[in-house]
């Protein structure tokens, strides 16, 4: 069985059903992409399903925007439960790259002041990852090309209030997104 597969079940004991179906959603796509296993491949297929039907009612919470939800779920961002960590009052905030099974940003939403610094910190997991903000994000950044682990940062201040949507190059097919929504 793989690392993935162990997690994964690890995953479904411990979280909500809700929790549960949308990162079984996840799983099954990132299996799918890296060619699992014939065992893992059935597994999918069956979670897959269940998967469908979740993702398209996952809730949106209220501090997240609907353009910031439909980003994330349209990317099936990794790690996102519908829900943005608020750490407004804080004016430095540090996310994690390589969370998860090594393939998300952590937390994948947050809500911040404008003025806020945000610090994203390699975790060593997953490969080599970048911050890369889209076509479609308030303010244009990145890190640079992608890099492994553990000690590694990227920093950016967000001075104007919007939405800052990125990702990791090496894993936008398998849902390592991410966004800061500024207030
Ligand atoms: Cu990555």
């Amino acid at each position: 069985m793989s690392r993935i597969d162990r997690d994964r079940r690890k995953f479904l004991a411990a979280g909500s059903t809700a929790a549960a179906i949308s990162l079984a959603g996840c799983s099954s796509v990132l299996l799918n992409r890296i060619g699992g296993s014939g065992d893992g491949g059935e597994d999918g297929g069956d979670d897959g399903g269940d998967g469908g039907g979740g993702g398209g009612g996952m809730d949106r919470g209220e501090n997240v925007p609907e353009a910031v939800h439909t980003f994330l779920t349209e990317n099936s961002a990794n790690l996102y439960e519908g829900e943005a960590v608020d750490e407004t009052g804080s004016s430095e905030v540090s996310l994690s790259v390589g969370a998860g099974e090594g393939l998300a940003f952590d937390p994948p939403a947050v809500l911040v002041d404008s003025g806020t610094t945000i610090t994203w910190e390699w975790t060593g997991e997953g490969g080599a990852h970048n911050v890369q903000s889209t076509g479609d994000s308030a303010t244009e950044f990145s890190s640079g090309s992608a890099q492994g682990g553990p000690d590694i940062t990227f920093s950016q201040t967000f001075e104007e209030s919007g939405n800052q949507l990125y990702l990791c190059n090496p894993h936008q097919a398998v849902g390592m997104y991410g966004a800061v929504i500024v207030q």
